[in-house]
Formats: structure tokens, sequence, C-alpha cells
């Protein structure tokens, strides 16, 4: 029996995301979603070269229900490879909310995957995965799972007589910022217990340690409706458990495509229009754009010189990737925002404001429907508005 146990944490991989128009030219197929399958399998290799006991992937292998053949296929294929190197030793596979089905009926593809020899997938209910070889019992609380952990009062305990007990959950912890709607939040208190050697925690996409014996893997690639706020970093996690002991988490980066966030600029402090021009090309000089997902918001530029900035600056930043550039209108002091005790008139961000216009109206809402609920399902839509702008 080893005195260490080791594991590779993995997560939130949205094989199939597709964005802007782009193509690889080789394949046809979307460049964006070349990109998310490139990084998971560069994340597999590493992880089987890493040799580790058991593979945990927590949810969001997919980003669709019904990921494209393309996807699929490659994916099939890497996890095949990877599993016959290692012999088939553990990889546990957790559904998240993207790629879980909400009906049986609809035919999840995780059996599938169940081919590959050491592959056990867990999907729907919460599942223990005995790995009496390992001495070691895997709890899984799926995404599906979650749900009741979070409604029934489902209580997730270590079980006795394993020498190591893991807790793996595809659920957002209460207090995480969610990038994305999150129809529900977890209970830190249902998951967070320092009875469990390690918890492996996948929905959020950066890597973030809970505690000292929990941690989100994040993501391999920028797949969520808001890529500018995530973290640059992605990767997956090598933990080390012995008995005893705090495990050791670690961050293996692997490469993804460039994502960067160009200064804000407010035309309003520049002499003219062409002065905006000129600082944004000046800042994408300092950043390395060529290749790179870009964004540069720009406050203040009137509606009738939009067009010709924007071109001028995708002309010269034709390198780049992608360019968003995302006009803002000069934001304006209003009157609910300026706080009567103090008297300072705070600049609200749209975002900002439509929290206060939920608020003001909650009692019209329908019983069953909270207003947070509301507050997160309008930031979706914004945020996937300026995305595709
Ligand atoms: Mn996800």
């Amino acid at each position: 029996m080893p005195e260490q146990l080791t594991v590779a944490h993995i997560s939130d991989t949205h094989l199939g995301y597709r964005s802007l128009s782009r193509q690889d030219p080789k394949t046809g197929v979307n460049q964006r979603e070349v990109d998310v399958y490139r990084a998971f399998a560069q994340a597999m290799d590493a992880i089987q070269l890493a040799s580790p006991e058991i593979i945990l992937i927590t949810g969001d292998l997919f980003d669709k229900k019904i990921p494209s053949i393309w996807s699929l296929g490659r994916a099939f294929r890497v996890l095949r490879v990877v599993q016959e190197k290692r012999k088939g030793k553990p990889l546990i596979l957790l559904g998240g909310n993207h790629d879980t089905p909400r009906m049986r009926e609809s035919g999840a593809v995780f059996p599938l995957f169940e081919e590959i020899p050491g592959v056990k997938a867990v999907y729907g209910k919460p599942d223990i995965v005995p790995l009496p070889e390992l001495n070691t019992a895997v709890t899984c609380v799926p995404a599906a799972g979650a749900i009741r952990v979070a409604e029934e009062n489902y209580q997730l305990e270590p079980l006795e007589g394993f020498r190591y007990n893991i807790l793996a959950v595809h659920g957002m912890l209460q207090g995480m910022t969610a990038y994305e709607y999150s129809p529900f939040f977890l209970p830190r208190s249902r998951v967070i217990d320092e009875r469990w050697d390690y918890i492996a925690l996948g929905d959020y996409h950066d890597f973030h340690k809970v505690s000292h014996n929990a941690a989100y893997a994040g993501a391999t690639e920028f797949t969520t409706t808001n890529i500018w706020n995530e973290r640059r970093e992605k990767g997956w996690l090598w933990v080390v458990i012995e008995k005893g002991k705090v495990p050791l988490i670690r961050h293996r980066t692997v490469p993804t495509r460039r994502v960067t966030q160009l200064s804000d600029l407010d035309a309003d402090q520049c002499q003219s229009v062409d002065e905006v021009v000129e600082r944004v090309l000046a800042d994408a000089e300092q950043e390395n754009v060529s290749e790179a997902l870009v964004r540069v918001r720009i406050a203040s530029v009137p509606y009738s010189e939009r067009a010709r900035v924007q071109k001028a600056i995708l002309q010269s930043l034709a390198d780049a990737f992608h360019v968003h550039v995302e006009f803002r209108v000069a934001q304006r002091v209003t009157v609910s925002a300026v706080d009567a005790s103090t008297g300072a008139g705070n600049v609200q961000s749209i975002e900002e404001r439509w929290r206060l216009f939920v608020e003001e109206r909650k009692q019209e809402l329908p019983g069953d429907v909270s207003a947070a609920e509301v507050v997160e399902r309008g930031l979706q839509a914004l945020s996937a508005v300026s995305e595709g702008g």
C-alpha cells in the first residue's frame, strides 16, 4: 500500500465549445473548438506523464449535452490513449451542469466512456466509487446530485474502512462569484469538512483553493460568457495526499490562446478621436496581441465616430485573433445613485443599475422567483450581449 496517494484533478474542459466565426484552416472546425481541444489534450498528456494513481475529471468535460462528433471523437481517443498508457488505473468522470441531460431518455454520452478501461462515470445521483486496490473511496457528487445535496439535506460522510476518502463535487459553493448564471449555490457546510483527505471541486473556471483540503481545479481554456474576467492561468491540479498531513495541491498550467485586456480609455480624456486610436495602438504594442483574443473598452466616443474608430483599430491589429472594441456611453451620475447621506455621486455601471432596478421591484415578482435569480439572469444576458459585439 503506497504511503502517499497521488491524484490529478482536472475540470471544466468544455470540449465542443465554439465561439466567433474563425475556422481552423486544416479541419474547417471552429478555431476556438480546436483551441479548447488542444488545451485538454495537452493537459491529459501532462497528467499521463505525471503518472497519478487516480485521475478525477470534476464535470463539464463537454460544453454541451450532445457534443459535436469532432469533439466527442477527439475526447474519446485522448482518454483511451491515456488509459492504455496508465494500464487502466482509475479515472473518474463526473457529469457537470453543461454536459448532463435533464432527462435520462436524452442519453448522456458518459456510458460510452466506461468502455475505456478504468473509467467510471457518475452523472446522476451522488455515488461512491470504491477503489479497494488503493484503499480509497471516492464520493462523487455530479451536478445533478449537487442539487439533491443542497435541497434534500443529503449528508456527505467519509466511508469507514478506507484509508483515504476523497470527495468530488461539481457545483458552485456559496460565496463564489459565478461568471455565468448559477441556478443555486452549495452551502459550504455541506461540502467543506476536514475529515476528507481531499475535496476536488468543479464548476468554477479559475484555480481556487477553498480550504487546506479543497480546491477548484479551474478550466483548461477560456469558455465562460465573460472570458475577460477569468484569470489568465489555466490548467489542472497535482495533488499528493498523505495521512496526517495537509494535502499538497499544485496548479500545473497548460498553454491556452492568449486573452488580452487593453487599458480602458475615455475619449473625453483625449484631444481627438485620432488620439483615442493612437493610445489604443500604443497600448497594444506593449502587450503581445498576436493571435490573441483582445478587448478594449472606450467610453465617450460619439456614435458618429464609432465605426471609424473600430475600423482603424481592427485594421492596425490585424494579427490579433479577434479584437472586441466595446464602446461605452459616457458614465453619468444618475439621480438614484446620489447617496443622500454622503452626497457622493457614485458612478453606476449598467450591472449595478440592473441590481438596483430588481431590488426596488422585487415585491412584484411571482413567489417562486427569487430576486437573486432575476439579477443573475440579467447579468448573464448583459455579459452575452457585450461578448457578441
Ligand atoms: Mn463549467
